[in-house]
């Protein structure tokens, strides 16, 4: 305790500073001196790298006096919070987003230009950070975004992982993975807590012991621990004063780790055996569909739940000692997804086990504090691990699953008496060869809100997935549909558009989307058009330039460009866009170009490097781009080309480029899609399946402004058990020709053979995406594109219109919804009005 003290200081003025100004003299000046007396670099030093850095440095200064003050907003108004719980968040780049956030991008740039830089090139300097897969991960930045934008106290509790998602490289038209080493060249907008730091317990066993009062209770002992240091990154709100926190867990060793080792004289060997304790958080997992049964994966698990439950209790009992009476009326946790569900036996463990809670008491706050959210429709993704799994690194933790377990499925058997068929479904442990734990279930039964993320998933999941537990508890399931938000999905990745628009209806659209709804009738504007029109025209050159760089494919702007961007899955349909490429081909072949729209035609996207199928869509892919667009005979007609390392910030490039936006799942497989919400902000317009969010896309707009294509969820089901694509090509001449093609060999002749499997999955009855089912709609949908497309007024008036009526699509919108129907929390308005 005295040691403690005399580390300790209480120095107020050390802390208090006046707000730091923001003209360019300022900013000037500032810059001027990170660069040479911070960071050490003179006129010599060539690396914009440096520059970057320094810009970024000052930029962070203006978010910690706002910080502070958020903080002390919450700790003084004593509100409710929110923690989101995930193990992705896919953020990308932080500077632009930083300067648009705090309103002083233009005052930057011309600081910058007076010192003979382009803000541009410091922007381009930044890595992504690529700390998720894809949807999932960037619906938890978007949603920071808006809590912060909205002033609602909410925490994003993360992984920092050393490697992000891989780049992604194209060598002879394959995928080739490389190591995403995001954190080499630092970086700032990182503050390390060493303060905060946890202890997180494996391995060890479970056991159970008489208290001094005489009660049961368990504890987990001869554990190996890891520490996990928190590291902040401020998550600043749009003009408003607020700056939340999201709080990423590095693991570390800890000192006595394996001391056994040193203490027989080999310190060197325990020293580097340090290494197994920090490779928990060494590596973001680039599945994104679950990888059964990986260790490594359910140690992460474990590490982020329970690192960041601990934060939150040691937080609650620096204020509230031992009383956790209001715990549940002042807390809650939004799990994306079941991956961080450890969080539900976790809580359960620490209110029992480290706060000598009874099960009652624990089990009550738990199922008042805890709330799941689903992303996938997939059965096959729905995750589960193995009990053995549980039972050697989290022992203590599988015996409180089986006790939720035993006690749910008596409330199931007492509901329902005899029926043992729905206890073996219900059962949060799955029998058989090697039993499992349903995490899904576990995250049902212990939260009070389970939801999807859009209209239709949320309703297939009570029909389908979760039927039973619908039945048990209808109160508990919702539907909250996904958003993007408009601050980088238009003001800062489309700066030509956001300009016309608030020249149009003024700037309120940022943060009240509503707003965007005025350009309906202007669409009716020939002028207005043609200013629209000139606008696109700027991104198409943007995204063209992107493309020839990137591919070294020529785009004519003048073409329709047509883009899928998104990770590559059989479900989402890659394979389904090529059928309507490899016919659009064939028809130039043959002469049948009468009627004619010029088509750039883009596709982007990861596989998860151990999905053959994937990969090999990616080939082909390459393959057929390599034929047409070296084929004298297609010239401008058709060009095609495989975008590589898809991310964040290529869609930044984009979606604002970009004419028809490519949704084409199987009807009933992708939960919401939120890369179709960003296209269509930015003025692209939708060739869909009546899947996902698409479908709340075609409300909005109409069906005049949609090009709606394909079976629905239902008709797919009920055609399944009769399935037969053989037929389908026979009857239909042109799918036909397509798939003479890819019989012949046209697109590997020097490589035979390599794309059987992909015709073997197209010709199955039992392809369970349906690829040909969908085949003609999908190309007589895109022959209306064509024509609506070749009418430039006509296209340019459903441009116009999809952008206005994106309004719903705001995360600002969903996070008001969460917010109303979950979390409950009250805005904490600052005083500091101004960014
Ligand atoms: C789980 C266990 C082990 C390893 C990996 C995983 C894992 C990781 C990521 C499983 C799934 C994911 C990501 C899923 C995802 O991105 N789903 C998408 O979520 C979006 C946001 O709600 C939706 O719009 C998409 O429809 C959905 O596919």
């Amino acid at each position: 305790m005295s040691l403690k003290k005399k580390h300790m200081i209480y120095s107020p003025g050390l802390t208090e500073l006046p707000p730091l100004p923001n003209d360019i003299a300022s900013l000037t000046s500032e810059f001027r001196h990170y660069y040479t007396h911070n960071l050490g670099r003179d006129k010599y030093c060539r690396s914009l790298h440096y520059a970057y850095k320094a810009l970024a440095l000052t930029v962070r200064d203006r978010l910690m006096e706002r910080w502070k003050q958020t903080r002390y907003a919450y700790l003084d108004s004593d509100c409710k919070q929110t923690y989101y719980l995930s193990l992705e968040f896919l953020m990308g780049r932080a500077l632009g987003n930083a300067m648009l956030n705090l309103g002083i991008t233009d005052h930057v740039s011309q600081a910058l230009l007076d010192l003979g830089l382009q803000l541009e090139d410091l922007v381009e300097a930044e890595i992504d950070a690529g700390l998720g897969n894809g949807g999932l991960g960037r619906l938890a930045a978007c949603f920071l975004d808006s809590c912060a934008t909205l002033q609602l106290p909410v925490m994003g509790y993360g992984i920092r992982y050393e490697y992000g998602m891989f780049r992604q490289r194209i060598v002879d038209g394959r995928q080739v993975e490389e190591p995403d080493h995001w954190l080499r060249e630092g970086h700032p907008w990182e503050v390390e807590r060493p303060e905060y730091t946890q202890r997180i317990r494996f391995g060890g066993k479970s056991e159970f012991f008489r208290t001094a009062a005489g009660e049961l209770a368990g504890r987990w002992v001869d554990t190996s621990d890891v520490l996990a240091v928190p590291y902040d990154i401020p998550i600043p709100g749009y003009k408003n004063g607020t700056v939340n926190t999201l709080r990423l867990w590095k693991a570390a060793a800890t000192d006595e780790f394996n001391l056994g080792e040193f203490n027989a004289g080999s310190y060197t060997e325990s020293v580097a055996a340090k290494n197994a304790a920090e490779n928990i958080t060494m590596v973001l997992y680039p599945n994104d569909a679950s990888e059964n049964g990986k260790e490594l994966r359910l140690r992460q698990q474990y590490f982020l739940a329970s690192a960041s439950l601990q934060d939150i209790i040691a937080r609650w009992r620096a204020l509230y000692k031992g009383d956790f009476g209001t715990f549940a009326d002042k807390n809650c946790f939004q799990l994306n997804d079941t991956h961080p569900s450890c969080a539900v036996p976790e809580l359960m463990r620490l209110l029992m086990d480290e706060q000598g809670m009874a099960w009652d008491q624990a089990w009550d706050i738990t199922t008042r504090t805890m709330a799941y959210t689903n992303h996938t429709l997939l059965p096959e993704a729905l995750e589960k691990w193995p009990v053995q799994l549980f039972r050697n690194l989290l022992p203590r933790i599988l015996d409180i699953i089986f006790e939720i377990n035993a006690r749910f499925l008596k409330l199931v058997a007492d509901r329902w008496p005899g029926d043992s068929e729905r206890l073996r479904r219900m059962s949060l442990i799955e029998e058989g060869a090697v039993p499992q734990v349903r995490m899904a279930y576990l995250a049902i039964v212990a939260s009070f809100s389970v939801n999807g993320v859009a209209e239709l998933h949320s309703q297939l999941l009570v029909q389908g997935l979760f039927r039973d537990f619908f039945e048990l508890w209808p109160h508990k399931f919702n539907n909250k549909t996904n958003g993007v938000t408009p601050r980088r999905w238009i003001a800062w990745c489309n700066p030509a558009m956001s300009r016309l628009i608030s020249e149009a209806i003024g700037d309120g659209w940022t943060s009240d989307l509503q707003q965007i709804r005025q350009l309906v009738p202007l669409a009716e504007d020939p002028a207005f058009r043609e200013r629209w029109h000139a606008v696109k025209l700027i991104n198409k050159q943007r995204m063209a330039d992107m493309v020839e760089a990137q591919c070294g494919v020529t785009f004519d702007p003048n073409g329709l460009f047509d883009v899928q961007v998104k990770r590559i899955h059989e479900y989402k349909r890659q394979l389904l866009n090529l059928l309507h490429v490899i016919h659009l081909y064939n028809r130039i072949k043959r002469g049948d170009t009468a009627t004619w729209t010029n088509r750039c035609v883009l596709i982007g996207g990861k596989a998860a490097p151990g999905y053959y199928m994937a990969k090999l869509t990616i080939k082909l892919i390459n393959n057929v781009a390599q034929v047409i667009n070296n084929d004298p005979l297609v010239g401008d007609l058709l060009k095609v080309a495989f975008l590589p390392n898809y991310r964040v910030t290529a869609m930044e490039v984009v979606c604002p480029g970009t004419d028809l936006s490519e949704q084409i799942s199987t009807a009933g497989k992708e939960a919401s899609g939120t890369g179709n919400m960003k296209f269509m902000m930015n003025g692209a317009v939708t060739i869909g399946t009546l899947d996902g969010a698409n479908i709340e896309i075609r409300q909005e707009v109409g069906d005049d402004n949609f090009f709606m294509f394909g079976l629905t969820a239902e008709e797919v089901e009920a055609l399944r058990p009769q399935y037969d694509p053989a037929a389908i090509i026979d009857a239909d001449p042109d799918l036909n020709r397509v798939m003479q093609l890819l019989y012949s060999g046209h697109f590997n002749m020097f490589e035979p053979g390599i794309f059987d499997p992909v015709i073997n999955a197209i010709t199955s009855p039992t392809d369970p995406w349906m690829v040909a089912a969908d085949f003609r709609s999908f190309v007589d949908a895109q022959a209306r594109v064509a024509e609506a497309y070749r009418d430039r007024e006509r296209w340019t008036r459903m441009s116009i219109i999809n952008s206005a009526l994106s309004t719903k699509f705001s995360t600002d919108r969903t996070i008001l919804d969460y917010n109303r129907e979950i979390w409950n929390l009250q805005p904490v308005r600052l005083d500091m009005k101004q960014g």
